[in-house]
């Protein structure tokens, strides 16, 4: 059997999504735009095709019309590899009609479709995450070891280790200890690597001490997944991994390079941002592993007049005589003059106005797509398809977190217009 033949994956999509709230209000997570050209469910996807894996089911809540058309215009095989990628939502599933109480509980109601499928392995991914991971150096490990679950692990020092499944390992990497996103000091401190280990993963001199955390990335044997979900609990993280110590064989597979957790506002936020740095920490600049997204029938983007430092532009965006600092356009944003921008992500817009639009616009005195003029605008990100008048200004520097006039949001510090809002001209927050 070749490889591609015993992976299926399943790349988790995303439950309420409340942590990327206003994001997510609207359209689900894995349709949330990154990058300036890129969805978030391009990463895993784009992670699995590069480690020649086909098969991918993306388990969301709802079926929104932007993801199934993102997916259907972006992922073609060939039609004799048998690969697909297919969207399964919550809303659809025959029997209950409520959402997906949890990992688990979705990989469960969507098991009739895996079983569906030849394989031996089943890998799990999570969708709000940028990393690059050839995943066919976790499942031959996984192989190799005998293990009948193997979880991705990255060493991370333990300042930095909030909200993430914490393991404990033999000199084997066998799994004997799991704690989900533990808060006591005593259990992190138990966790923490020890010196062999340390050596082992090939760090000599560790200046602070750290811990092997999840990356929510799991390998399954067939069998052993439908014995771990043969029960009716809801995550993984928090249910079914520890419930397995013991039971089945657990191994890490220590993975060192970049990897994110994107599933905030804030981390969503720097993230995209990072990548306007000069050697940002992800490179969507690799030809051998590259990034793969709709590609949209759009003409490049016009710069006019402009000063740039750290600026990554989208395709078919119009930026006008402005200053902008690190900031990220996706397609069709319209920056009109005299904008003074810095660390924007600005998401832009579906379509392009007409010069009958802009005269009915003028008219009813509603601000165009996109920027007006000479706005100021500061730690932003700015959703698809919104009208922000002339003269804006927005920063949320000294503000709480809260939501504020003409549905703006501030969350985690960042301020957020939310999808189609319009703000009018001359609206200070
Ligand atoms: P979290 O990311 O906090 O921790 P979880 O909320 O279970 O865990 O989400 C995992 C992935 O599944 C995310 O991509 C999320 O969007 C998605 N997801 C959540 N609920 C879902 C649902 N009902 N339907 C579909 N998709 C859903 C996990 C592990 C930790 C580990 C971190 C690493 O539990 O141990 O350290 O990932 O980020
Ligand atoms: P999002 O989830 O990003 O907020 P939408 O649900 O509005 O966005 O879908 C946006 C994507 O669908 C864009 O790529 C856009 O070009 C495309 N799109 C929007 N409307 C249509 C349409 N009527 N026909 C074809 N493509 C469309």
């Amino acid at each position: 059997m070749s490889s591609s033949k015993k992976v299926v994956a399943v790349v988790m999509g995303g439950g309420r999504g409340t942590r990327l709230h206003p994001l997510t209000t609207e359209r689900c997570k894995p349709a949330v735009p990154l990058a300036g050209k890129y969805r978030l469910v391009d990463i895993p996807i784009s992670n699995c095709i590069n480690s020649g894996i086909n098969r991918i089911f993306i388990l969301t809540q709802f079926h929104t019309a932007s993801l199934h058309r993102h997916i259907q215009n972006t992922y073609h095989f060939d039609p004799f590899g048998g690969g697909f990628v297919d969207i399964l939502s919550a809303e659809q599933t025959e029997k209950t009609n409520d959402w997906y109480q949890g990992t688990a509980d979705a990989v469960r109601r969507n098991l009739q479709h895996l079983r569906n499928e030849e394989h031996d392995y089943v890998l799990i991914l999570s969708g709000d995450q940028l990393y690059r991971m050839d995943f066919s150096k976790i499942i031959e490990e996984h192989a190799k070891t005998g293990a009948e679950v193997t979880i991705a692990a990255m060493p991370i020092p333990v300042s930095k280790i909030e909200g993430l499944g914490l393991m404990g390992v033999d000199d084997d990497l066998k799994i004997q200890k799991f704690a989900e996103k533990p808060k006591d000091p005593a259990v992190i401190d138990s966790l923490a690597m020890g010196e062999e280990l340390e050596k082992k993963l090939g760090n000599a001199n560790p200046t602070e001490k750290r811990c092997l955390a999840s990356m929510g990335i799991y390998v399954f044997n067939r069998k052993a997944l439908d014995e771990a979900l043969a029960n009716d609990m809801t995550d993984f993280g928090k249910e079914v991994i520890p419930s397995l110590l013991g039971e089945k064989q657990l191994n890490a597979y220590a993975f060192e390079g970049y990897w994110e957790d994107i599933g905030t506002v804030q981390a969503f936020f720097e993230t995209n941002l990072a990548i306007t740095d000069p050697l940002p920490p992800f490179d969507f600049f690799d030809e051998d592993a590259p990034i793969y997204t709709h590609n949209r029938a759009l003409p490049p983007s016009k710069v006019n007049e402009c000063t740039f430092h750290n600026v990554v532009i989208g395709d078919g965006c119009i930026i006008e005589s402005c200053s902008i600092r690190r900031s990220v356009f996706s397609p069709r944003s319209f920056v009109r003059s005299g904008c003074q921008l810095e660390e924007v992500v600005m998401m832009g817009s579906d379509s392009y106005e007409t010069a009958e639009d802009a005269k009915r616009n003028e008219a009813a005195s509603i601000p165009h797509l996109g920027l007006g003029h000479d706005c100021r605008i500061k730690g932003s990100i700015i959703d698809k398809n919104t009208r922000i008048g002339d003269r804006v200004v927005l920063s949320p520097e000294g503000k709480q977190d809260g939501v504020y006039q003409h549905g703006v949001v501030i969350r985690d510090g960042v301020l957020v217009v939310p999808k189609g809002v319009t703000i009018p001209h001359g609206f200070e927050l």
